[in-house]
């Protein structure tokens, strides 16, 4: 790693750059960047999903958030990397530490086509763009990957969203839109592909306008048969499909006024169309915000792959528990092993939603722990166990956490899991008035711990998406401010946590649905439904601090999970579910 950093450095004295910035995103702005795009990663070392770094001649600092700290710690130790908090309340983001670094005069060079615009914009100074900056020293570097393409059935048709789409660029006055999010691409086109892993994305962009659909993707290694339909379907419906490298003739053919999305429009596609004159109307692409709310049938698809989500993890439960007692030694990895398989099993799965978290002991005070391949630690008794993993499905995204006790456990670790299931349910169980913000939700998740001054440093809840992204804007449930209103039919997770480093760690997590909860002299009032279906472990609870109605709230919903299940699980498992789901 140092010595990527000094060749790194070679360039920039040659070049006369005060600063490089790399950021770990993709020319897509993605939460999770394929291989090819792990700049950050390749530089530092450091594997966490959120990390930007800049490296000046006597400096190189790693920028990431709270869910990440120990982890950066760990991974930066001797390198020579120094860890940068964000999200603390002294934090010196990176625009005002270059600022205080190297003033107004400052040569801050990027690789604009793997840093957003709106982000390039807030840097100090001189910002130069070099695309695929780092190549040049990356000859091992990953191709752009190109998994086949399929199309699904949300219910909704091409057609009609794309009515939807250009209705609002008339209300515009645009005559286009360039889209960027790939999973913006996917929503519109109703496609699919594994280009990332855990996200079914085509890398790609796509241009709407008035009269026109041009799909600018990878197709010239395309074999399968699986993208040729795909694409002649497409092709078929007036979507012309252009080669993904010719976005850089994109500004040359354009005419009229162009709505972009300078969150997720890259920084060299930016000033490319600024160079242009392109006419630009700048704000929040439509789609993020109507993907949020899924309509009937990307609801029903949510509601029965949380069933057989929820039968692959009470099989995995029952044989974590049946396994340990017998006295086998089941790792963590094991363990990940073992419930992929499990979903691996179930109709109209298409892969894991992210990478399963299989923690035990201290390792679950990592939020974002990986499970180590080799030499994992081993699920003994006394201690928490903690799994958070999710699955992909032809109609639907799942994304669950439970904590379960194995053997005994102490008296802290039992009061956490209870105060932190108390957060869960009083989430759960919220009625709010319309144009409530997810933000405004948040304290109740957290105010059973913050009674007895405990915390956590991650969020609450993010919105999901259907057969997308398992992180999906623009609604959460944190603490920063988000004008985001909640709306029926957004669906998003509930999963507040506590961490202990070196001891243990407790998350319980579901998803939740908006919906409808009555009308009256006060307005109109929402709720929420949760779809995840997999008992808690009340053997865990400390039952004093629970309150009449989150106990109700408990029962009633183990009730569900027995109801629902039972009859599509084996025998003995039902019955072992029985005894999980009695009311306390
Ligand atoms: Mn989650």
């Amino acid at each position: 790693m140092a010595e990527r950093i000094e060749l790194l450095r070679t360039l920039m004295r040659a070049k006369g750059w005060d600063a490089v910035v790399v950021t770990g995103s993709d020319p897509h702005c993605s939460e999770y960047p394929a291989e090819r795009w792990k700049q950050v990663e390749w530089l530092s070392g450091f594997t966490g999903e959120a990390g930007d770094l800049v490296v000046t001649l006597d400096h190189a600092g790693l920028w990431t958030d709270p869910r990440y700290f120990i982890q950066a710690e760990q991974q930066l130790a001797g390198t020579g990397i120094d860890l940068h908090k964000t999200r603390v309340p002294d934090q010196v983001l990176i625009p005002e530490w270059l600022e205080r670094q190297f003033g107004a005069d400052g040569l801050i060079a990027v690789d604009g086509l793997c840093m957003g615009a709106d982000f390039a914009q807030s840097l100090p100074g001189t910002v130069i763009s070099v695309p695929d900056l780092l190549g040049p020293f990356w000859p091992e570097r990953p191709a752009i990957p190109q998994t086949p393409v399929f199309t699904v059935n949300p219910g909704e048709s091409r057609r009609e969203k794309l009515d939807w789409l250009r209705a609002f660029l008339r209300g515009r006055e645009c005559d286009g839109i360039l889209l960027t999010a790939l999973d913006e691409i996917a929503w519109l086109l109703n496609v699919r592909a594994s280009d990332i892993e855990y996200n079914p994305l085509v890398i790609s962009y796509l241009l709407v306008t008035q009269d026109d659909v041009c799909w600018y993707v990878l197709k010239d290694e395309v074999e399968d048969p699986e993208s040729k339909a795909t694409f002649s379907i497409l092709e078929s419906e007036g979507v012309r499909l252009l080669p993904y490298a010719d976005i850089d003739y994109l500004p040359s053919e354009l005419h009229g006024r162009l709505f972009v999305d300078a969150a997720t429009l890259n920084y060299q596609l930016y000033t490319n169309l600024i160079t242009a004159g392109v006419p630009l109307e700048e704000g929040t692409s439509p789609i993020r915000l109507r993907k949020a709310v899924k309509n009937a049938t990307e609801v029903a698809g949510m509601r029965d792959v949380h069933v057989q989500d929820g039968l692959a993890m009470e099989r995995f439960l029952y044989w974590l528990e049946r396994s340990v007692d017998a006295g086998r030694e089941i790792t963590e990895w094991d363990a990940a092993v073992k419930l992929g398989q499990l979903r691996a099993d179930l109709p109209g799965y298409r892969g894991d939603s992210f990478e399963t978290i299989s923690a035990w002991g201290p390792g679950a005070a990592l939020p974002h722990y990986i499970t180590p391949h080799a030499y994992a630690p081993v699920i003994r008794e006394g201690g928490l166990y903690l799994c958070d993993s999710g699955g992909q499905y032809d109609r639907g995204t799942t994304d669950i956490t439970r904590t379960v006790p194995v053997g005994r456990i102490s008296a802290l670790e039992r009061e956490d899991y209870t105060l932190v299931l108390k957060g869960h349910i009083d989430l759960a169980m919220a009625v709010f008035p319309e144009g409530t913000h997810g933000c405004r939700l948040d304290a109740l998740a957290r105010e059973p711990l913050w009674r007895s001054k405990r915390n956590f440093g991650h969020g609450t809840g993010h919105g999901v998406g259907w057969f997308l992204g398992v992180h999906e804007g623009p609604l959460d449930v944190r603490q920063n401010l988000n004008p985001t209103v909640l709306q029926p039919g957004m669906i998003l997770s509930d999963e507040p946590g506590i961490y202990r480093e070196g001891r243990h760690g407790v998350r319980h997590e579901n998803l939740l649905l908006v919906v409808e909860a009555g009308q009256n002299d006060f307005g109109r009032w929402l709720a929420f439904e949760t779809l995840t279906l997999c008992h808690f472990e009340t053997d865990a609870l400390e039952l004093s601090l629970l309150d009449r109605s989150e106990i109700e709230w408990l029962n009633a919903y183990h009730e569900r999970v027995y109801r629902t299940l039972s009859p599509q699980l084996p025998r003995e498992i039902a019955d072992w579910l029985r005894e999980k789901t009695r009311a306390v």
